[in-house]
């Protein structure tokens, strides 16, 4: 579950004093708060601690991550000559990566360690608005009015995503996820116009890696297809999409992840498992179904209704 170790006292108490970008480069920290999840909930897979602008401020951007908004980056890239200041990848940049992976593989033995990048659009949001953002005006600006610029910029970004996540690959994760967060503010056709190409030259340069590649929005409900042909073995899927409509519209040969709405998580146990079984159910209509929340916990999420929903989930589907 993205994010679960936001909701746990255990991480609250870690993080105390330490910064996030700071803690995403210490190996120590990185591997104790990745298994937080997994020693409280026994979730059958492990999501590597760290966040998606991590590489690209390992390639040259001053940036931060600032409690309660998010990236916020001190220059935004609004012009060919900021360009310059992201630079390409190479793997000693991020060392602590590749350290803290070893670490966690050895410490998780069988349970799966999944690794995760930004996508080349989403990175791409944070760099031009310089954060957080509701509208994505700058960077819907560019991509219409300077697409030479957009392409160069999205291109540097695509090189950068798929290093680190071959990185990730070589120290060991058993998958990889790539987090098209804010995809979904587009259409079908400026997504495959604009986007598509760029998150494609990372999901297909990973296909000798021999990892399943999910590839993940938020209000892609239109994209769904697009995003499942980007070149993913397993398809994303919000709360707003029933999963049995999803694989329909994504076809019979990609597998589905997520679909429980987290604010379901909010509304009392009778209703998370009704949901729950709804979503497990509708699941069975794809050829794979990976059972996650549709977004990340909630901060304010009760630890407890996490570990009985993955205990659910395991009855269920009788793993
Ligand atoms: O369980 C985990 O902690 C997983 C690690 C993880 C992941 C997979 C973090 C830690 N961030 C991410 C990915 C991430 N980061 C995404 C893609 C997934 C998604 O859509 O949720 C995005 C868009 C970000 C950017 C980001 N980082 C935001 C969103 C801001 C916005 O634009 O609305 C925020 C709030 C952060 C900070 C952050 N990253 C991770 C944590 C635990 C936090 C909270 C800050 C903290 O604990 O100090």
């Amino acid at each position: 579950m993205r994010q679960a170790g936001r909701s746990l006292p255990e991480y609250r108490k870690i993080r105390e004093g330490v910064g996030m970008l700071e803690s995403c480069r210490r190996p120590d920290l990185v591997t104790e708060i990745t298994l937080q999840p997994v020693r409280r909930h026994d979730v059958d897979a492990a999501i590597f601690f760290s966040d998606i602008v991590v590489p690209i401020a390992a390639a040259g951007i001053d940036l931060d991550i600032v409690a309660g908004t998010g990236p916020v980056v001190a220059e935004p890239i609004r012009a060919e000559s900021d360009l310059a200041r992201l630079r390409p990848l190479v793997p000693a940049d991020v060392d602590f990566v590749t350290e803290a992976i070893r670490l966690l593989v050895a410490e998780l033995g069988a349970t799966p360690l999944i690794g995760f990048a930004g996508a080349p659009f989403t990175l791409a949001s944070y760099l031009i608005e310089g954060g957080p953002s509701r509208t994505y005006l700058k960077t819907k600006a560019m991509m219409y009015g300077a697409p030479d610029l957009w392409n160069a910029l999205l291109a540097r970004l695509a090189d950068i995503t798929l290093t680190f996540l071959r990185v990730q690959v070589d120290a060991g994760v058993s998958a990889v996820q790539l987090f098209d967060s804010w995809a979904g503010a587009l259409s079908e056709a400026d997504y495959r116009r604009h986007v598509m190409p760029h998150s494609a030259k990372v999901l297909t340069g990973l296909i000798d890696a021999g990892v399943p590649r999910i590839h993940f929005g938020v209000g892609t409900g239109v994209l769904l297809e697009a995003m499942g042909e980007a070149g993913a073995d397993v398809v994303g899927v919000d709360w707003r999409t029933p999963l049995d409509e999803a694989t329909r519209r994504i076809g019979p040969d990609r597998a589905v992840q997520g679909n429980l709405d987290p604010a379901i998580l909010f509304a009392g146990w009778e209703t998370v498992e009704r949901e729950t079984r709804r979503v497990l159910a509708q699941g069975r209509a794809a050829p794979g179904h990976v059972f996650n929340l549709g977004h990340g916990v909630m901060p304010e999420t009760d630890p407890e209704i996490l570990t009985r929903l993955v205990a659910l989930v395991h009855e269920v589907s009788g793993s």
